[in-house]
């Protein structure tokens, strides 16, 4: 019978009718993409374990933007995993979580009102809630971006998951998933400073972070100080979602893609931006190269600069930046 990768059209939840690539097994297609390492979508259907039944249908198009479809969820995670797979290739030259061209897999509708979403390392999958009440699915992309850089930060620097190195992983999954919210490009979900802004976590249309000025959430930390590290890893980022917020755009006040920003600097100099591209990849070659599992915010500081200084050179707009950008949150002299 005839096998092969095809162009779906997916009817999403929050990025509007977009393109994914399925795979055509004789009659039926499924959420398998054959051109990303074989990533795969499956639903749970409300189970908690294993794998449940990969998306599969008689036709190539996928939900139709409502949360009463069950393919809809499919489609926002499928374009999710997509776009954060060519995120990587096209920015860094990384191709998948581990770098070695094999996908991941997606799981959607975890459990029952499940307010959360997460990658695992065992499984080497992501699993998405569907949120409770009034709140909405945890497919975003912005929160799907966050989900798989778990697994890259996993198969790179290890940050272990507490004190600072656990602010600074956290920080790199809203950093990247930022990076793939941009790099997307979409008009329905165009890129923002903001983490989870269409997903309704709170209940009241706010975001779930701020990386302009992450105390903006009531918990996270604008800038570092001793005992950051006591606090919960989603809080402790701050620190770091502000420096990269500094580094991309600068201190003052901008409005991009019509959100307004605003990002005061702990040592009250300013902070003239390098661009986000730019930011990017000084984080990934610092996270690549330079970061262990227990790098803190002192040997963050260190190992931007001399990613910095390789890419750019110590005496470059770029390397000042870095320095000005970690000074603004209060890191390092
Ligand atoms: N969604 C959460 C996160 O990625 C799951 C967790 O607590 N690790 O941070
Ligand atoms: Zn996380
Ligand atoms: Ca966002």
């Amino acid at each position: 019978e005839y096998q092969g990768i095809e162009t779906g059209i997916g009817n999403t939840q929050y990025s509007g009718q977009v393109n994914l690539t399925t795979t055509q097994s004789g009659s039926s297609y499924t959420l398998t993409d054959g051109a990303r390492g074989g990533h795969k979508t499956y639903n749970l259907d409300h189970g908690t374990d294993g794998t449940g039944t990969l998306f599969s249908q008689s036709n190539d198009t996928w939900g139709d933007g409502t949360t009463s479809n069950a393919a809809t969820a499919g489609s926002d995670a499928h374009y999710g995993a997509q776009e954060t797979w060519d995120f990587y290739k096209d920015t860094f030259g990384r191709s998948g979580i581990r770098n070695d061209g094999v996908g991941a897999y997606s799981r959607v509708h975890y459990g029952d009102s499940y307010v959360n979403a997460f990658w695992d390392d065992g499984c080497f999958c992501m699993t998405y809630g569907d949120g409770s009440g009034n709140q909405d699915p945890l497919t975003s992309l912005d929160v799907a971006g966050h989900e798989m850089s778990h697994g890259v930060t996993s198969n790179t620097a290890g940050l272990n998951y507490s004190d600072e190195s656990g602010g600074l992983n956290e920080a790199t999954s809203d950093i990247m998933g930022t990076g793939v919210e941009f790099y997307a490009n979409n008009a329905s979900d165009p890129g923002d400073y903001l983490i989870g802004e269409k997903i309704n976590i709170n209940g009241d249309g706010t975001p779930l972070r701020y990386m302009d000025k992450p105390s903006k959430d009531g918990n996270s930390a604008d800038s570092w100080y001793s005992g950051v590290g006591n606090l919960d890893v989603h809080y402790s980022s701050g620190v770091a979602n502000h420096f990269f917020y500094l580094l991309s755009e600068g201190s003052g006040a901008k409005t991009i893609n019509g959100v307004s920003y605003d990002s005061p600097t702990a040592d009250g100099l300013p902070v003239t931006g390098i661009g986000r591209d730019k930011a990017l990849q000084i984080w990934y070659r610092a996270l690549t190269t330079k970061f262990t599992s227990t790098t803190d915010y002192a040997a963050a500081r260190t190992g931007t600069l001399a990613a910095a200084g390789e890419l750019y050179g110590t005496s470059s707009n770029e390397y000042n930046a870095v320095q000005d950008a970690w000074a603004g949150v209060a890191v390092g002299s």
